[in-house]
């Protein structure tokens, strides 16, 4: 796992911020828990190169086309990473009262080791990951305009979560870049 706080500047962030708001095409996630519908108050919206479908907690989207936003923020997470991408999950949390369970990233098609890049923009949250078999938790701040990696084994060793917290009250944009396999 590799943390890097300032892959934007507060300047670029907040601009990127302002724009993936205005022009994601979000929606309201939907999800299937012990066999029931729930709809979520967090938004998402799933991009990436044509063509794709994803499935995701039960339901299966299609990717919308990048936005100019996305495709600025993928090249630099690229050029970070070295290693593409042609998919991401952005993830919408009004405040501190939506969050994300335990999961881990393990989609078959993602393959099997995968390197998933996640950029925070707008308020700062704690991310927890737990290992399986241990028990082990790791907490990572992460910070307006970061990009955290997760890669090689990490997805078959711990999950992680996006916890509710009452601290904040400012909205958060995650964004997963993600590689599917054909
Ligand atoms: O919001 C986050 O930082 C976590 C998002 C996440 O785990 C996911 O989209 O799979
Ligand atoms: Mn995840």
């Amino acid at each position: 796992m590799e943390y890097a706080p300032l892959l934007f500047t507060r300047a670029e962030s907040e601009d990127l911020f302002s724009q993936l708001l205005a022009t994601t095409p979000w929606q309201q996630d939907e999800v299937v828990i012990f066999g029931q519908r729930r709809i979520l108050s967090r938004k998402v919206a799933w991009m990436g190169d044509a063509g794709f479908t994803y499935s995701y907690s039960g339901t299966s989207k299609t990717a919308s086309p990048w936005s100019p936003a996305l495709r600025l923020i993928r090249e630099r997470v690229e050029q970070q990473c070295a290693h593409r991408f042609n998919s991401c999950l952005l993830n919408l949390y009004h405040d501190g009262s939506e969050g994300m369970g335990w999961h881990s990233d393990d989609e078959k098609t993602l393959g099997r080791n995968p390197v998933i890049a996640s950029v925070s923009l707008g308020a700062e949250r704690i991310f927890k990951l737990k290992h399986r078999k241990s028990g082990e938790v790791v907490s990572v701040l992460l910070e307006d305009g970061s990009l955290l990696v997760m890669k090689g084994e990490t997805q078959h060793h711990w999950v992680h979560t996006m916890p509710k917290t009452k601290k904040v009250n400012t909205p958060r944009i995650n964004l997963t870049f993600r590689t599917f396999l054909d």
